[in-house]
């Protein structure tokens, strides 16, 4: 069993990373380590938001961890809601109030196009590594489905034509972004430690 720290208070991202790395891999999340402060996300980057979080772990902690922020990138919206996705219709992070003024902005758009992308920070040995991973995609017009979370009712990964929350996570967790950032983890882990991962 291999034990990993990720610096996230999000419940849906820690369940889907575990089911993502299987059952070899036991993942703490900030309650588990006994963090339960908010940690801000101040900076203008889903690379400086990741890498806050895990330095905020690392040094008041003391854990090696890894954190990931995750943004939806709209084409029609020059790149929005991007680092403010969670808080995209306020700070309530209300996901039908973001997906209503996600649907509502794209109105009359040409395209639809959008992606996902997860920045993770890794701090491991006095390293700070950056890794990503990209769900390229489309928006559809209204909500489908009930599983996920976020906007997974109303992303549509590209090859396919219903929304995450309708393929539900068999599916999610093979090709999603952050299925896709967390096989460059284990690469990154396994290939500077000296454990059999
Ligand atoms: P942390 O504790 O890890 O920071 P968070 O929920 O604050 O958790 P983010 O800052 O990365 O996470 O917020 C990203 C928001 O993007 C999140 O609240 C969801 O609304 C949305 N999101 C992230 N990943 C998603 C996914 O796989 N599918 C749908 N929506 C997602």
């Amino acid at each position: 069993m291999h034990t990993l720290v990720f610096a996230t208070n999000n419940p849906h991202k820690a369940q889907e990373v575990e089911q993502i790395l299987g059952p070899g891999f036991i993942i703490k999340t900030l309650k588990d380590i006994g963090c339960l402060e908010d940690i801000e996300e101040t900076e203008p980057t889903l690379e400086g938001n990741a890498l806050l979080k895990a330095r905020y772990v690392k040094e008041k902690y003391g854990y090696d961890c890894f954190s990931e922020d995750t943004g939806l990138e709209v084409e029609a919206l020059d790149g929005a809601p991007g680092v403010h996705t969670a808080r995209y219709a306020g700070e309530g992070r209300d996901p039908e109030d973001n997906i209503k003024l996600l649907l509502k902005n794209l109105e009359g758009k040409s395209t639809r196009k959008a992606q996902f992308r997860t920045v993770i920070a890794l701090l491991m040995k006095d390293q700070e590594i950056l890794l990503q991973g990209i769900c390229p995609g489309s928006i559809a017009t209204q909500k489908h489905g009930t599983g996920g979370f976020g906007y997974d009712p109303v992303f549509i990964p590209e090859g396919y034509t219903d929304t995450f929350a309708v393929l539900g996570y068999d599916v999610k967790n093979k090709i999603s972004h952050r299925a896709r950032a967390i096989a460059q983890l284990l690469e990154t882990i396994r290939a500077n430690s000296t454990e059999s991962l």
